[in-house]
């Protein structure tokens, strides 16, 4: 989901300009938050994921470095990998290093910078490995590779990625996911857990600013590649946690009454008005094993780390 490098196609320019324009029409104001990953707000994500408040990358590193033999015994003898959203792959090497001589590694992600360095990585690291990176949106439908080489296939969606998709999103990855790996694979999902709201929030609004300058950016991204006008210093990084959907919800928020532009399109904005930008769902066991049963999954196991911060989900067809 990172788009590290690549000035926007034109293709990506018109969906990006009829999303913002589009979503700003609305009485809630909102942007995908897909578009939050420019080459400057995919390396703040990336230092989001070093920070002390944020703890869910920490958390599932934990497990998966606990839980490497339960994870090779889940996965069998020569399994393939299949990585959603595989951007720098930081959490790959530890679990094909898990695995019990994994015979294939297929990363899967729009960008194009972060799939090669990191199917590189793995086929250096990983010397027999035979490694296919696949530059799709994961949420888009298409096929695996041809010429794959016999095993079961084991898809790996990990960092809580399924959080920012809706429940009919989810549904429709993990069905997906399913038919990539067929009635025999397998799936690792790292999923986050509902907890204390002031842990949440302090993951999504951290001390050092990083994830305020990681959600205002997307304003600086409008101005620079639509020829917006906003005032970033008229706007303000707003956490806040939505019960009814058991999300935490970024939002930007307007200090003043103001217009801002993207080229001929003028959008007013009222004072404590917000744009909504992402909504990071947060699940427990139970709820996720029903989310994994609609598209026909079932839990096989589910693995903590000591402080239930997080969970890691081994799942069968
Ligand atoms: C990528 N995704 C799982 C992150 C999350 O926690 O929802 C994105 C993020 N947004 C703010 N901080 C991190």
């Amino acid at each position: 989901m990172h788009d590290l490098t690549a000035p926007l196609s034109h293709g990506d320019y018109n969906l990006f300009r009829s999303d913002v324009v589009e979503g700003l029409s609305r009485p809630q104001k909102t942007i995908p938050c897909r578009w939050l990953y420019d080459e400057r707000g995919s390396d703040l994500f990336e230092e989001i994921t070093r920070l002390e408040d944020y703890y869910p990358t920490r958390a599932e590193t934990a497990i998966l470095r606990a839980r490497q033999p339960e994870l090779q015994q889940f996965a069998g003898p020569g399994p393939i990998l299949i990585e959603y959203g595989a951007g720098a792959g930081v959490k790959t090497e530890l679990v094909l290093e898990s695995l019990a001589e994994p015979r294939g590694y297929v990363p899967i992600d729009v960008a194009h910078e972060y799939l090669l360095q990191t199917a590189h990585r793995m086929e250096r690291r990983f010397r027999s490995l035979w490694v296919r990176p696949v530059e799709r949106d994961f949420m888009s439908a298409f096929e695996m590779p041809t010429g794959m080489p016999a095993g079961r296939r084991v898809g790996f969606f990990p960092g809580s990625t399924i959080g920012n998709l809706d429940a009919a999103e989810a549904e429709a990855f993990l069905s997906q996911m399913l038919r990539h790996v067929g009635p025999d694979g397998a799936a690792i999902v790292g999923v986050d857990l509902v907890k204390q709201v002031e842990t949440l929030l302090r993951a999504y609004d951290d001390s050092k600013g990083v994830t305020a300058q990681f959600n205002l950016n997307l304003l600086a991204r409008i101005n620079r590649e639509l020829g917006g006008d906003f005032r970033l210093d008229h706007f303000r990084h707003l956490a806040k946690w939505n019960d009814a959907d058991r999300a935490v919800e970024m939002h930007l928020l307007s200090l003043t009454d103001q217009w801002a532009s993207i080229g001929q399109r003028r959008f007013q904005f009222r004072e404590g008005e917000t744009i909504h930008t992402e909504s990071s769902r947060k699940y427990d066991r139970e709820g996720f094993g029903a989310l994994a049963e609609r598209a026909g999954w079932r839990v096989s196991q589910a693995w903590k780390d000591d402080k239930r911060l997080f969970c890691v989900f081994a799942l069968s067809p």
